[in-house]
């Protein structure tokens, strides 16, 4: 933990390298200097909103293990934005090491991070990014969620864009850059095709809202609908009961295309109940440890490190289902 850091932060093109001192005397034992000294971390987690954040908690308590050289504080906000920045205001409070932020949305950063500046705390995003200066944060560990919408949006083009078809969308949490890229994404691929988005809602991720906005789009919209896009497959598995309870077959009357691929949404997908899925991944806690490392130890670290997504119909899913990790 900080008691004091005598140096600040230099920031080099295309990276930032934090030079420190080290700590200066007082506080615990623990401290960012050396290799040998614990890093005490601040981890601010969206909250427990889907199978992929389950997935990606997982994956950043196991690489933040005290065996790693960590001392992991975790916060989970709820999904909510202001219990997420109180969050981050207490671990600066606290002097860790270093902050560890899964932003839930992409805006309302800026006074928080530059108090984590002004205080030589370095802050690592992962998962989501934020709108505020790059100067803010040493770098990001994330997705292309742009190309995971494209990559829907041209599977369900080339699929389904020569004919009329009505497309229903569950959108993810509103304001996050998971949601507001992969829309972007998705819209792009699909322009000048036969394709009709009939409406589009927040499910906020969940489960439970994916449910009760399909149900909306049923009473509505019935038989007309063709096709859902789901931003992550808990949304889509949500969906699932409410397709079935309206006496329509999933993945036959209507056609599902989901994003994120964890066992649930791939085992939907091998039954034939979904069609396809862009993956992406939440294993990102080994990255973002070997990140958190760097930056404490003064080495230079990338501004981003993106990792790399796959795409699966029914039949590679079946194939991949055995090893899949999440
Ligand atoms: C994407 C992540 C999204 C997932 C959802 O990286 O931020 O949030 O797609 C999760 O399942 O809730």
């Amino acid at each position: 933990m900080k008691a004091k850091k005598t140096l600040a932060g230099l920031a080099l093109v295309g990276a930032i390298a934090l030079t420190t001192a080290g700590c200066a005397g007082g506080g615990s034992t623990a401290g960012g200097g050396g290799d040998d000294k614990v890093i005490t971390v601040g981890f601010a987690q969206t909250g427990s909103e889907s199978g992929w954040r389950s997935a990606n908690t997982e994956s950043m308590k196991t690489a933040f293990s005290e065996a790693n050289g960590f001392n992991l504080i975790f916060n989970a906000a709820d999904n909510k934005p202001e219990a997420q920045i109180a969050a981050v205001r207490s671990f600066i409070n606290q002097g860790v090491d270093a902050i560890v932020l899964a932003p839930i949305v992409t805006d309302g950063w800026d006074d928080v991070l530059k108090e984590a500046k002004d205080a030589n705390i370095p802050v690592i995003l992962e998962d989501r990014t934020v709108s505020a200066s790059e100067d803010l944060y040493a770098s990001w560990v994330g997705l292309d969620f742009k190309k995971e919408g494209e990559t829907a949006g041209k599977w369900v083009a080339e699929n389904f864009g020569k004919t009329p078809t009505n497309l229903v969308v569950l959108e993810g949490t509103t304001g996050s850059s998971a949601a507001t890229d992969r829309a972007t994404g998705f819209n792009d691929a699909i322009k000048g095709t036969d394709i009709t988005v009939l409406d589009s809602q927040t499910g906020n991720f969940t489960r439970a809202e994916g449910k009760t906005v399909m149900e909306g789009f049923l009473q509505k919209y019935g038989s007309q609908i063709n096709l859902l896009f789901a931003h992550n497959d808990d949304m889509g598995l949500g969906a699932l009961d409410a397709i079935k309870a309206a006496g329509l077959k999933p993945g036959t009357d209507i056609k599902i295309v989901t994003i994120d691929a964890v066992k649930d949404g791939m085992t939907a997908l091998a039954d034939g109940e979904f069609n396809y899925i862009v993956e992406c991944n939440p294993l990102l806690g080994d990255k973002v440890a070997e990140v958190v490392k760097k930056v404490v130890a003064g080495e230079s670290v990338d501004k981003q490190y993106i990792v790399e997504d796959q795409a699966f119909d029914q039949e590679q899913a079946k194939a991949a289902l055995p090893d899949r990790k999440y």
